[in-house]
């Protein structure tokens, strides 16, 4: 099987270790797969070649044999359905998994991605100032509700690994530049025990390794 992964060849600091290619290269690793890397700048990204793949001009951009996907979390799911390393075995968990996996992206990733383009993109500007509490307290909720949910549990489904928690370890990431995610011990742990996986340190390594590679001259 060939597989290649579509990745910004440097990102600035702030988004480095965030960028979603990490997701892809993660649940790759957890499968085992190997995969080619096609580094992309800013220029590539309006181009007719790279739109073909990725009609946004995002990544990442996931090419397998002969078809083509975008969009992360579908394509973790599509690895995670061909892998029993991220889902498990029956129907349930699998229908369970599936219920998360669409949370992490689709109820708690806009809360925490309002959130940091409001600090990342925005601080310092007026409105941001009246904004920024409703946004905060709408995380703080989500998180909370979260904590509940995984109080006790060491994963989100059946108590092992599976694409949902890689994709809402990958969510919760977003909000690393906040204590939010420490202020909830349940949480901090969870996160933790997700990011202590030898997958995920080494698909972060090698996203990282590649913008080093690339950085730009001081
Ligand atoms: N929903 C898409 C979002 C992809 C996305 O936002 N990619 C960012 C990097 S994390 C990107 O390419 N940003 C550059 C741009 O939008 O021009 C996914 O999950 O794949």
């Amino acid at each position: 099987m060939m597989i290649t992964v579509s990745a910004f060849k440097w990102v600035p600091d702030f988004a480095q270790g965030l960028v979603r290619d990490l997701r892809v290269r993660w649940a790759l690793e957890e499968a085992g797969w190997p995969y080619e890397v096609l580094l992309i700048e800013s220029a590539d990204q309006g181009t007719d070649s790279y739109r073909a793949l990725q009609p946004f001009g995002q990544v990442p951009a996931y090419r397998e044999n002969g078809f083509v996907m975008f969009e992360s979390a579908a394509i973790v799911l599509h690895i995670a359905e061909r892998s029993d390393a991220l889902m498990p075995g029956d129907a349930a968990a699998q229908a369970l998994t599936k219920t998360w996996l669409f949370a992490a992206i689709n109820t708690m990733e806009p809360a925490f991605d309002g959130l940091a383009d409001l600090d990342l993109f925005h601080a310092g500007e007026d409105w941001v100032a009246q904004r920024r509490p409703a946004a905060e307290a709408h995380v703080k909720t989500r998180l909370a509700e979260l904590a509940a949910v995984l109080a006790g549990k060491d994963y989100l489904v059946g108590g092992r690994f599976t694409a949902a928690d890689l994709l809402m370890a990958t969510v919760l990431r977003n909000l690393r530049h906040t204590t939010l995610v420490a202020d909830e011990p349940v949480l901090d742990a969870y996160l933790k025990r997700c990011q202590a996986r030898p997958a995920f340190r080494k698909a972060l390594a090698d996203q990282l390794a590649t913008f080093e590679q690339n950085a730009p001259a001081a």
